[in-house]
């Protein structure tokens, strides 16, 4: 019997001692490095830059200014790319292989200055000016934050550090998410991404499949059961136990096992280096609130892209309206580039016709259709960095030179 480490998993996730050790990430498997450190590695500078949100929180930004083993001048002017992690994961997703096969380092070594964000909640961001993550007030948020503070801010920082005026934004599933929220509210930041290039993009979540998918259809009440008995608190895996499966799944014998366990979550992975499944598993899932899980919940249900759900008094009171307001992604003008799989089951592909082909119809600037890409083969997968992020990078050519 395969015992299905994951199905176990979701029910660790939800405990309630938080405080994340550090330590994993510098000593424990040589393997679970710090993001800044992996960089360091592979030869490229990098940098730790802290931003305080307008709630107060303070979030890590990695920044790669240079290519690899350059004679680094981080002043000079180069295009930036913002890369925004998904749900239960970090920055770490733009570094997960080797440094040709990794977003964060092709782009870097394609000219540009790389900044990373890591969302709050995240190993890297569990700081509040008021308060620690052993706070509940800390858990107190979804995306819908992350988008309306973490990503402005953030994206306000970069502009101000380097003196630019736009940026290319790389968002992978709720990191599109995220964009596509803000993009719909907010002219004045809309005119700082330059292009939005979306990964495994999600809007409406009404034909998700997988564990989310159960979750959100056939166990729904259970797990709004189960999710608002808890409602702020972190969801992650106590740091042993992730540290435990990291190691196990590293055993070669194991590894082939671990990879069809996260299949369950995000469809069959085809892409993943077999060998490096213990270091993903080191770094994802990522910690985050439980509340945001209950708002894609929420999603799945509703059929919509809306704001968090406090029910019909709630919502007059933080919304004024009995229903949580809807994005209206038929606003967005922002030059957009989809790039999604029929093998993923999470962004699914009658979800991305419905919610954002149609909405956004007059501001897609391309729709790339990938053959067998899993949701996490996007970031994880080894063929993305020939397949996928020169797609991107020469998608405007034309743009940089200009630049
Ligand atoms: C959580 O945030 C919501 C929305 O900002 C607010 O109405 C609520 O009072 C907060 N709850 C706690 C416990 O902080
Ligand atoms: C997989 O990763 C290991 C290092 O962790 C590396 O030695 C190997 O070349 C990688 N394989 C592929 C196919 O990229
Ligand atoms: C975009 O809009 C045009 C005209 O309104 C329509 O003909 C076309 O089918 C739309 N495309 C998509 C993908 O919805
Ligand atoms: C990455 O580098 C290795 C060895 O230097 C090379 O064999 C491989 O083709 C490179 N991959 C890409 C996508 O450029
Ligand atoms: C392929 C593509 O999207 N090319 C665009 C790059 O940017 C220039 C200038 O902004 C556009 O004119 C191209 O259409």
């Amino acid at each position: 019997m395969v015992i299905n480490i994951f199905l176990i998993l979701l029910f660790l996730l939800i405990n309630e001692t938080t405080a994340i050790d550090d330590e994993c990430y510098l000593t424990v498997l040589s393997q679970c490095f710090f993001q800044p450190e992996i960089g360091k590695r592979f030869g490229y500078e990098s940098e730790v830059h802290l931003v305080r949100t307008k709630d107060e929180y303070i979030l890590e930004l990695h920044r790669f200014p240079c290519k690899q083993k350059e004679k680094c001048d981080p002043s000079a002017k180069r295009p930036i790319v913002f890369m925004q992690h998904g749900l239960l994961a970090d920055g770490f997703s733009w570094i997960p292989n080797l440094a040709n096969q990794s977003a964060g380092f092709v782009f870097a070594d394609a000219g540009f200055d790389v900044w990373i964000a890591n969302s709050r909640g995240t190993p890297a961001s569990q700081k509040h000016i008021g308060y620690g993550p052993e706070n509940q007030k800390f858990w107190n948020f979804t995306w819908q934050e992350m988008s309306e503070f973490d990503l402005t801010s953030s994206v306000y920082y970069v502009l101000k550090e380097t003196k630019q005026e736009f940026l290319y934004y790389l968002g992978h599933s709720q990191g599109t998410m995220i964009m596509f929220s803000r993009l719909a509210e907010d002219r004045e930041f809309s005119k700082k991404i330059r292009h939005f290039h979306a990964l495994a993009p999600v809007a409406t979540v009404s034909h998700i499949g997988g564990l989310f998918g159960l979750f959100g259809k056939q166990f729904l009440t259970y797990a709004e059961i189960l999710l608002g008995r808890l409602p702020y608190s972190p969801l992650s895996i106590p740091r042993t136990v992730q540290k435990m499966i990291s190691y196990m799944c590293s055993k070669f014998l194991m590894q082939n096992i671990c990879t069809l366990d996260i299949g369950f979550i995000d469809g069959s992975e085809k892409q993943f280096n077999q060998s490096r499944v213990g270091v993903y598993l080191c770094h994802t899932p990522a910690a985050t609130s439980v509340k945001d899980l209950q708002h894609w919940i929420q999603l799945v249900k509703s059929q919509k892209v809306a704001k968090f759900d406090y029910g019909k008094d709630g919502n007059m009171a933080e919304y004024g309206q009995p229903e949580p307001p809807v994005y209206d992604l038929t606003q967005i003008n922002t030059p957009t580039y989809l790039y999604w799989s029929g093998d993923d089951i999470l962004a699914d592909t009658q979800d991305i016709r419905d919610s954002i082909l149609s909405k956004m119809n007059k501001t897609i600037a391309g729709s790339i259709e990938l053959p067998h890409y899993s949701h996490m083969d996007f970031v994880f997968g080894i063929n993305a960095a020939s397949e996928l992020y020169p797609v991107m990078i020469s998608t405007n050519n034309t743009d940089i030179i200009s630049f």
